[in-house]
């Protein structure tokens, strides 16, 4: 079959005065330029384990108005998107129908709301597609594509998962090539949108699979930054001690996403630093104890953390490695204060990097249950809001007018120039002393 990929891989935010901002704010702007050239490891995966007696293309749409031609002879289009983007996912996967190709999409979004994307597709691929992909394959050759597939995610284990293909990638187009070492969290926090929507077991790559694929990496890249794709990497630390020294032999520069209980390992932090580790991002959430009530649904793990939070950036950062502290402004416990609140505590903790979104329900979260039951969700089926800069629901301890009007200003306020500047200035200075102790 000649198979089309297609990520949606599109940046978005619907609010056109942040939009506006946004492009004038460095610190804004950064990350999001940054993870806008991340290519769809989903779709590298699935291409990965693609019978070589079918042709692939890989085809990248930052916006479906955009792709004015569709490749022709195509007999499959395979679409992988998140919310924000699900209605032009939906629409290419109509123009695709409309002229006889076959359509299958998967992804978080779509495992929530299997149903709707079938109003759209020929077929919907539940949770994670490794297990599913083949028997897509099989039945879109035979035609008989089925409306669903589903497969048990504890039946699938990370020790068989393809090499991505990422030979298929003009690589002059990224800065950063993705690889993940592993699938869901030990956490549950209401409003997670990562993959634990797609597998409710912790699961991890055999070490010598995720050196397999720098390795591929390497041959294309002679010098690359790999961003883990990961939620929440540093749950085993024996298993990246095991990683880490081979990491380092291969000089690479990398990213990844944590929890805060990575500095408590100071041998771990030791050989993050040696292998190359250049930022972490950590979802603090809130610089206040009262926003972090709830927000674990299992034991309350984050607000037990909170104490900690000063000393762990410190810890971190002290290796040479930064943090990106991220807040989900918006939580529960959050009042009109917490503008200042944020950013009280970006200036007294240090932090290199921050990133501020609006607390955002994502169908399929139990904060999306949550919200719908008490009636707060504004538009609860606008998935174009879902963008983690737009508002979607209606705040508990402020109004709608001051949480957007507080968001947009603290976005100025934290951004500009200046503050980012003196964040970077400040952070530099840090080194410096810490490097002419270290040599004295
Ligand atoms: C890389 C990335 C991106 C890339 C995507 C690259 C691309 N071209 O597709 C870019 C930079 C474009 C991006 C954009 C956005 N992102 Co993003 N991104 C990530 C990130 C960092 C890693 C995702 C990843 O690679 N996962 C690994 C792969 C293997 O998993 P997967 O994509 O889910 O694919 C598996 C299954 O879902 C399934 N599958 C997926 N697609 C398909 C398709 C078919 C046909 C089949 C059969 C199966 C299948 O099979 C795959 C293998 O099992 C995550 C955070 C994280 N640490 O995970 C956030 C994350 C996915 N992003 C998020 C968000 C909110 C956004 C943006 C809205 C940001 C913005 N304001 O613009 C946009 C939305 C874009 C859209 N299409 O709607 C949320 C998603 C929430 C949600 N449920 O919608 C996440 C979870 C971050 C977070 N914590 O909130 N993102
Ligand atoms: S710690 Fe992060 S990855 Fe884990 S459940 Fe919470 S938000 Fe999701």
């Amino acid at each position: 079959m000649n198979i089309g990929m297609f990520p949606m891989s599109g940046i978005r935010v619907c609010d056109t005065e942040l939009l506006r901002l946004g492009l004038t704010l460095p610190g804004f702007v950064e990350r999001s330029k940054t993870i806008a050239s991340l290519p769809s490891l989903g779709l590298l995966t699935l291409a990965g384990m693609t019978p070589t007696r079918h042709r692939i293309q890989y085809i990248e749409v930052p916006d479906e108005k955009l792709l004015t031609e569709l490749p022709s002879n195509l007999d499959l289009a395979a679409i992988s998107s998140y919310s924000a983007q699900i209605d032009e996912a939906y629409a290419l996967a109509e123009r695709f129908k409309a002229i006889g190709v076959l359509t299958v999409i998967g992804g978080p979004h779509v495992t929530a709301l299997p149903e709707e994307a079938a109003q759209h597709c020929d077929a919907v691929v539940i949770g994670e597609g490794e297990p599913s992909w083949l028997q897509v394959l099989e039945d879109a050759e035979r035609g008989t594509l089925q409306q669903f597939y589903r497969q048990d995610s504890d039946q699938y284990d990370l020790a068989n998962a393809p090499m991505p293909a990422f030979e298929m990638l003009d690589i002059s187009k990224y800065n950063r090539l993705t690889v993940q070492t592993s699938r869901g969290c030990p956490h549950h926090c209401e409003f997670c949108a990562g993959s634990v929507l797609l597998t409710e077991k912790y699961k991890q790559k055999p070490t010598a699979k995720v050196v397999a694929e720098i390795d591929k990496i390497l041959t294309i890249w002679p010098h690359p930054f790999i961003e883990f794709a990961d939620d929440n990497s540093f749950v085993n630390h024996a298993y990246w001690k095991e990683l880490l020294p081979q990491l380092k032999e291969r000089k690479i520069k990398w990213f990844t996403e944590t929890d805060i209980s990575v500095a408590d390992d100071a041998e771990l932090l030791d050989l993050m630093r040696e292998s190359g580790c250049a930022q972490v991002l950590i979802g603090l959430e809130s610089p206040v104890a009262e926003g972090l009530q709830g927000v674990e649904l299992y034991n309350n793990w984050k607000l037990k953390k909170f104490p900690q939070y000063r000393q762990a950036i410190c810890a971190i950062q002290s290796r040479g490695i930064t943090v990106n502290g991220c807040f989900a402004i918006g939580l529960d416990g959050h009042t009109t204060d917490i503008f200042d609140q944020v950013f009280a505590f970006v200036k007294d903790s240090e932090l290199y990097e921050v990133q501020i979104t609006l607390l955002t329900p994502f169908p399929g979260t139990p904060l999306y249950a949550r919200l719908e039951r008490e009636g707060r969700l504004i538009e609860p089926h606008n998935w174009k809001k879902r963008t983690l800069f737009d508002l979607t629901f209606q705040p508990a301890e402020m109004s709608i007018t001051e949480l957007h009007n507080g968001f947009r200003k603290l976005a100025v306020d934290l951004y500009s120039q200046e503050i980012t500047s003196a964040r970077r200035q400040r952070y530099k200075r840090a080194m410096k002393e810490l490097l002419s102790k270290k040599g004295a």
